[in-house]
């Protein structure tokens, strides 16, 4: 036993970047009186955080979402690219635009869009090797985001069995008086963690619409879908009567990322706000967000959408006058937009106080914020990570929690972090 915790000690050392001299096993540190056991550290601190810059073969440009296959490997998507694999060291451009190994003819990169979101299927390591990503396609007129499914190859260097299971996620073609093609595109695809909940969750953006994030049928934008690996809807969705069966929510305005709170497994979703009010929202099956950014009386907009015509009262991100059940946000980043995206769930006693906690990022913001939640998910209290460790400062575009239980982030600077708390 004395030798097993001895190991434990210096694995927990070299874990958290200690040097690992005295750790070396020989018969010297064998006899050596017992050191006092350390204090176990108190569940009300923070983690101390470093940053490890990592390498990745041939650079990133404009990364956008990552993901752990089960033997660690790691899945990454650049925006005008697509996606590669890097896998002991090397990495392979598997899918996307030229030069990839599998070219998709009609992958397009626009103004916000591009190769967003990649998703693992929960059976991956059970064999049926499918991988998933979120992108635009002009396979048809008007063009589209799609959520395609790909089968990887056994030796991890090629995909194929390319089938869209989703196609008809709406896709801003054409810019307006508020901004170019491709915005507002959502693009983050997670699955679920809890039993019974291994189906895929699809966030998607209003395109500047003001009629889409209530539109109960396809295209769809402002919704949070949730569908099978065939893109047929999941159970339990709860739709409206009239809606579409795939929406699992609507009423929102540009979702960039969703997370699982550990233990019930519900997802929170992170989305822009306009020019106020970016927010997290926990999601309940068949909840509207409250977002309903159309022509209203004594309100006229260009294109018809009033996103940014008004204040937290007039134009609000949560409109629980028009909707009064609206799902109520967690946090609003007191109030401002600072293009909030990503976010996940930090999991695990190496997080010490923030075991539980939301890690969110912020791009226009350049920082990542903790926020506490109590039983009903609403925030109780914040912490910016940024002004823990000055150096996580950046625009946050990716966060996962990799299987070691380090947080890997992603920047629109095109580096590739691991962040290990201590
Ligand atoms: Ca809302």
């Amino acid at each position: 036993m004395k030798c097993l915790s001895l190991l434990f000690s210096c694995a927990l050392a070299a874990g958290a970047g200690a040097s690992l001299v005295g750790c070396g096993g020989g018969s010297a540190a064998a006899q050596a009186p017992a050191p006092a056991p350390a204090p176990a550290p108190s569940p009300s601190s923070a983690p101390t955080l470093t940053r490890e810059v990592m390498s990745v073969p041939g650079g990133l440009s404009s990364p956008w979402d990552l993901a752990f296959l089960p033997d660690g490997s790691m899945l990454i998507t650049e925006k005008c690219s697509g996606l590669s694999i890097v896998r002991g060291g090397t990495r392979t451009r598997l899918f996307g635009a030229a030069g990839n190994q599998l070219v998709a003819s009609d992958f397009f990169c626009e103004g916000q869009s591009g190769m967003h979101g990649v998703a693992v299927d929960p059976d991956f390591g059970n064999g049926n090797r499918y991988v998933y990503v979120y992108m635009p396609s002009n396979a048809a007129t008007p063009r589209r985001n799609r959520v395609v499914r790909l089968t990887l190859s056994a030796d991890f260097q090629s995909v194929g069995e390319r089938t869209d299971i989703v196609s008809d996620i709406a896709f801003k073609d054409v810019g307006n008086a508020h901004g170019g093609a491709g915005a507002h595109s959502g693009g983050r695809i997670r699955f679920g963690v809890a039993a019974g909940d291994r189906y895929l969750y699809v966030t998607t953006g209003d395109n500047h619409n003001g009629a889409l994030p209530q539109s109960p049928v396809a295209p769809l934008g402002g919704k949070v879908l949730r569908v099978t690996r065939d893109g047929a809807a999941a159970p339990g969705n709860n739709a409206p009567p009239g809606f579409d069966a795939r929406i699992f929510t609507y009423g929102h305005r540009n979702v960039q990322g969703i997370a699982f709170r550990p233990g019930s497994g519900q997802p929170f979703i992170s989305e822009h706000g306009p020019n106020h009010s970016d927010e997290v929202t926990p999601l309940v099956a068949g909840g509207n967000g409250g977002w309903d950014p159309k022509d209203r009386p004594n309100l006229t907009c260009a294109d018809n959408y009033c996103g940014y015509a008004g204040d937290p009262t007039t134009m609000p991100m949560t409109d629980t006058a028009r909707f009064p059940n609206a799902l109520r946000p967690s946090w609003n980043n007191n109030g401002v937009s600072q293009g909030t995206g990503p976010s996940v769930f930090l999991s695990g006693t190496q997080w010490k106080a923030w075991d539980g906690r939301l890690a969110v990022g912020i791009m226009g913001g350049q920082r990542l914020e903790i926020l506490a939640l109590d039983g009903a998910g609403m925030a109780t209290a914040t912490t910016t990570a940024s002004a823990v460790n000055a150096s996580l400062s950046a625009r946050i575009r990716s966060l996962v929690q990799g299987p070691d239980g380090n947080l890997y982030v992603l920047t629109d600077a095109g580096q590739l972090w691991r962040i290990v708390p201590s």
